[in-house]
């Protein structure tokens, strides 16, 4: 940043008293562009940075008075190659990982997805979203346990008709900031929230795989 180049990018970090960075990820065509711009709808200047083939959205909201900036990075293609360019995970302080309720291979990929994710970042908060529910509602009946068995939040949305995106994306921020002041409480309040939820709305899944691993790798 020298003096005379600061560009309209740095100066708005310096007027915000926070800023994070929000990834999204998942295999191509789940509606991870949509579901960006459904929340973002008015709002939102997306800047294309080409060497990275992505898409950056800035966002700006108050958080209990307090300025957040908030970039929402969406990927441009390259997710067609099973993965991401390391600089895409580079200080990202949550992940939205998506999946299509309409193509099952969509939902089999996640563990990939997820793995790649860690490997770059072991401790941010990750949000699971099934979306697409709009084409068949009953699929909300159903038990997709990937969230459950890493001990993830998950949600059911639409980008079409805008079901719960406005939630996923207010929690992502929410987690990014608690993750980056170093505290679990959002998230810990967010998962309760959600198991409360569960029981409500599920009979099913009953399997127990116990293999969970909790948030207690190495550093970020
Ligand atoms: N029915 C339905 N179609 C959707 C939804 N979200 C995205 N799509 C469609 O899925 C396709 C891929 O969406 P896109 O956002 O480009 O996916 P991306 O490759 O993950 O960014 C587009 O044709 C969208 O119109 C949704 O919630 N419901
Ligand atoms: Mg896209």
């Amino acid at each position: 940043m020298d003096a005379g180049g600061i560009s309209d990018l740095d100066l708005e970090k310096y007027d915000s008293d926070e800023q994070v960075k929000i990834i999204c990820l998942g295999d191509s065509a789940v509606g991870k562009s949509k579901l960006m711009e459904r929340f973002l709808m008015d709002g939102y200047r997306p800047q294309q940075l080409s060497t990275y083939a992505l898409t950056l959205y800035k966002y700006t909201t108050t958080i209990n008075g307090q300025t957040v900036l908030v970039d929402f990075w969406d990927t441009a293609g390259q997710e067609r190659f099973r993965s991401m360019h390391p600089s895409y995970y580079h200080k990202a302080h949550a992940c939205v990982m998506v999946f299509d309720v309409q193509r099952k291979i969509t939902y089999k990929n996640l563990p990939n997805w997820y793995k790649e994710l860690r490997e770059y970042r072991p401790e941010i908060p990750c949000l699971v979203v099934a979306n697409k529910i709009d084409a068949d509602i009953k699929v909300t009946q159903k038990s997709f346990n990937f969230a459950k068995k890493q001990g993830l939040p998950f949600y059911f949305v639409s980008a079409a008709d805008g079901t719960n995106v406005v939630k996923v994306f207010k929690d992502a921020i929410q987690m990014a900031l608690s993750y980056k002041k170093n505290s679990s409480d959002f998230m810990d309040e967010v998962m309760r929230e959600l198991e409360n939820f569960d029981l409500e709305s599920k009979e099913e899944s009953s399997d127990k795989e116990e293999e969970t691993q909790e948030g207690k790798p190495d550093s970020a």
